[in-house]
């Protein structure tokens, strides 16, 4: 049976739409450069060429509905090339990984949200991943609240609502619900923050998470 290598330098970010991955990203990238260590960032889907084009399909929203297994097969295979072509090479040669979303986004949105099978995901990581992060940051908020903000910057941005965005907020709070499940079940791996909260209250936490593992990593 193949077992999932956990691999202490992969850092990665989830939470619903919103929640602050992308700010909080940054501070934890400059945390480890101020440190002198090599960082790579990237996300997921995506990440590399292919994956980039991968999720150019996955997020845009076309006339045609999307089959739920088509979603997460193109996740996988998005997740596949990522991880053979950027991530492990990465790893290989030191340095750290943060990246903004991983495998348990599949779990919460294609598992809780969309009611894949979670046994056939759990495959899935095992099979075509075979990697799993040493430290997760979950930043969790309440759906109304991230809708809120995601609303400002579209606003602020121009930026158009992709194709999940636009689900209706029953499906976040699945999203949500399946995160915090993920989290109870890998304790020693989740750091669960309160991302309703200021951002330098979110980035003092999540900064405070990180320098507590770091210094339980060899
Ligand atoms: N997906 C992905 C799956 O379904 N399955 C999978 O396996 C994977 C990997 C990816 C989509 O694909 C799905 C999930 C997603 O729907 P994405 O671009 O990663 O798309 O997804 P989003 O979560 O939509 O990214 P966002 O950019 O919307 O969210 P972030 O990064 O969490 O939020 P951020 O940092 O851009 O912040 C949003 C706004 O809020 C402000 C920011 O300035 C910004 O304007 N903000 C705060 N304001 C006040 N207080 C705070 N604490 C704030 N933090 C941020």
């Amino acid at each position: 049976m193949m077992v999932l290598q956990t691999q202490p330098r992969l850092l990665t970010l989830e939470g619903g739409e919103g929640a602050g991955k992308s700010t909080v990203l940054r501070a934890l990238r400059d945390a480890l450069l101020a440190d002198g260590c090599e960082v790579v960032c990237t996300r997921e889907p995506g990440g590399t060429p292919l994956a980039e084009r991968i999720r150019g399909l996955l997020l845009d929203a076309g006339d045609e509905p999307v089959e739920p297994h088509a979603e997460l097969l193109l996740m996988f295979a998005a997740r596949a090339q990522h991880v053979r072509e950027l991530i492990v090479p990465a790893l290989a040669r030191g340095a750290w990984v943060i990246c903004d979303r991983f495998t348990d986004s599949s779990y919460a949105y294609q598992g809780a949200a969309r009611g894949m099978d979670v046994g056939f995901i759990a495959e899935l990581e095992r099979r075509v991943v075979g990697i799993a992060p040493g430290f997760t940051l979950l930043l969790d908020i309440d759906v109304a609240h991230a809708r809120e903000r995601t609303r400002g910057r579209d606003l602020l941005t121009g930026a158009i609502p992709d194709r999940i965005e636009r689900e209706r907020d029953e499906f976040f709070e699945r999203v949500r619900a399946g995160f915090l499940a993920r989290a109870a079940q890998h304790p020693a791996r989740f750091h669960v923050v309160d991302a309703g909260a200021d951002i330098s209250a979110v980035t003092e936490a999540a900064l405070a998470r990180l320098a507590a593992y770091r210094r339980g990593v060899a």
